[in-house]
Parts: structure tokens; sequence; C-alpha cells
């Protein structure tokens, strides 16, 4: 029998950004370095086939400080954490290791820094997210004021609005945030904040690619967890910009074939947390239907890399 042809639109940049990759590497330089267990407070980076292989080799993941021994190391999770996390820590006198992005542990600085200056913070970012709650526990309790949407801007309750600075989330819609930042600006004339926002290159590229292959599309995977912030994202952008059936999907096992029936071209990009072997397992799952042609999508390169911190480095 003769498969029909489909071809795939694979968007570049995709998968790993550096954040994530320094935050896997920490892990694993831990599990070398102080041998197993070693703890890590929230999953690592959100993605399930990360974690479950993280733990294969001696991670112990918790959702908070008070799971873990006091003699056992505790890395905490690229996503960023309260202030009071490594204040816990350091009094109970644990050996830990930060993962937080570099470019997230940015925005901490930015929102410390506004504070400092006696201004009143705003955040725009996902309510119960773990940046969101990292960046604001930067600050006192009741410090920052979140602004999830431009409806939002309109019923925020600030102290003096002449004394006003904004940050984002790394992880969010670029286009969304531009409506955003731009009510708080038309409601704050005098608000403080970067220069557009604050979301991190691996972000905006990773949607900028699905917006090149979008419109060319009959259908869209995201590979990528539910949990994923960055990863959800793809999904929306996908949609907003011309392609009729944008999905997330974990593993290949999850693709609704049903929902795919009769297409004859498919975008393909996958998350900041996931894993290059993921979306080539859907790449294969689609090999064994379809008579595939792969065509590369490629919006940017990157080549960042964030050094692991010196407690862990070998010395060459
Ligand atoms: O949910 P998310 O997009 O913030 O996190 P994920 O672990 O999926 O991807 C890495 C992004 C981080 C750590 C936040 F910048
Ligand atoms: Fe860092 Fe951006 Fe990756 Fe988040 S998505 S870990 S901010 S590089």
């Amino acid at each position: 029998m003769t498969q029909p042809d489909l071809t795939i639109y694979l968007a570049a940049p995709r998968g790993f950004c550096a954040g994530v990759d320094r935050a896997i590497k920490i892990v694993e330089m831990a599990i070398e370095k102080w041998g197993a267990p070693v703890y890590v407070r929230h999953e690592i980076v959100h993605n399930k086939f990360v974690v479950d292989s993280l733990r294969d080799k001696g991670a112990v993941f918790v959702e908070e400080l008070d799971e873990c021994p006091d003699d056992r190391p505790v890395i905490f999770s690229a996503h960023g954490v309260p202030k009071s996390v490594p204040a816990a820590a350091t009094k109970r006198e644990m050996v830990f290791v930060d993962a937080t992005c570099p470019l997230v542990s940015k925005v901490h600085i930015e929102a410390e820094r506004h504070y400092d200056n006696g201004l009143q913070m705003i955040m725009i970012g996902h309510a119960g997210h773990p940046e969101t709650l990292g960046t604001m526990g930067q600050l006192p309790e009741g410090e920052v004021l979140l602004v999830e949407t431009v409806a939002d801007v309109a019923k925020v309750d600030v102290r003096d609005p002449s004394k006003l600075a904004f940050v984002t989330q790394t992880t969010l819609s670029v286009d969304d945030t531009i409506d955003i930042v731009a009510a708080l600006r038309e409601r704050f004339p005098a608000i403080v904040g970067p220069h557009k926002e604050d979301i991190c290159y691996a972000t905006t590229n990773r949607q900028e690619a699905v917006k090149a292959v979008a419109p060319d599309c009959d259908a869209l995977l995201v590979v990528g967890a539910p949990n994923s912030s960055n990863s959800k994202r793809l999904v929306e952008v996908a949609a907003k910009n011309g392609c009729n059936y944008a999905q997330l999907v974990q593993r290949a096992t999850e693709i609704d074939w049903r929902a795919l029936d009769g297409i004859r071209t498919l975008g393909i990009t996958a998350g900041a947390s996931a894993p290059e072997v993921l979306v080539n397992e859907v790449i294969d799952a689609f090999r064994d239907r379809y008579n595939v042609t792969v065509q590369l999508i490629e919006t940017a390169q990157e080549n960042i890399e964030f050094k692991v911190p010196r407690v862990l480095r070998i010395p060459a």
C-alpha cells in the first residue's frame, strides 16, 4: 500500500535553550560529585522525560525544601526560587546549587534594583508559575503586583503612579506582552522597565520560527509538557498565525492520528525544555504512516552557552 505524502516543516530554533542545558548539566554533575541521592526542588525543567532520566541517575525530585534532608545536596530548578528558599537552606547549613537560568536571575536583580530605588514593582506573568513565584519572591511579601492580561492593567491598584517599575516572566508570548506593556505605559506614563520586556532570546526565537511555518501548515505539533509555559505559548502562536490545528504532545504516543487525517503539511517544533530525541520520536511515528519529506525552516541561529557554577567544575 502506498503511503500518503507529508511535508514536515521542522522549525529551528527549537528545543533545549542554554538555561535548560545548563540546569540539566548541574544535576548530572552534582550526582557525579556528591553521589546519589541529590535532591532537586521542583522539576529541574518542565519535562517528564528529562526528570525521569535524571531520577534514574539518582536525583530525587521534591516540591519544597522541607522535604529534603539536611545532609544531602539540593539543586534549585531553572525557573528560579524566592529568596526565602536559599535563606532556609543556608540556615539549615545545607549544600545547595542554584540552577536558576542566568536570564531569570537577571530579572531578579532588575526587580531588586527598582525596589531599592523606591519603586513599586509590577510583574507581568502567569499566576502560580514557579518563575513568577520566584521573581515575586525576591522582594518582601505583597511588594510585587501581578498582572496577567491587558484587563488586569486597568484594575491594578498602585501606591504612587509616579514611582513604578515592571518586569516580566521570560517565557511569555511576545505579541501578548507588547499589548500589556503598552497598556501599562499608557496608564502609567512614568513607569520604568526594560526596553521592551524580559522575554529571553530562546522564547523569542522559538516563537518567531513558529510564525514562519504556521501559515503553511495544515497542522502543527509542539513537543513539550503541559506545565511548560514556553511550550504552551508556541501552541498559541501557531494558532494565532494561521494554523488551524496546533497541539502540544509530550511523546509520539499522544499524537491524535484521527485529528490529523488528510493533512499534507505538518509543522513540528519543541519547547525549550523538550529534548531532541522526542522530536525524532515524533518524526519517526509520522514516517511509519506517511511518505515524509522533512524541510528545515530556520529563522535564527543560536550559539549561547551558560557556564555551570564553579563548585561543580572539575579543574582541567
Ligand atoms: O514553564 P517554563 O517554560 O517556564 O519552563 P520550562 O522548564 O518548560 O522551560 C525552561 C524555561 C525556564 C526554566 C524559565 F525560563
Ligand atoms: Fe533561560 Fe530563556 Fe531557557 Fe528560560 S527559556 S531557561 S530564560 S534561556
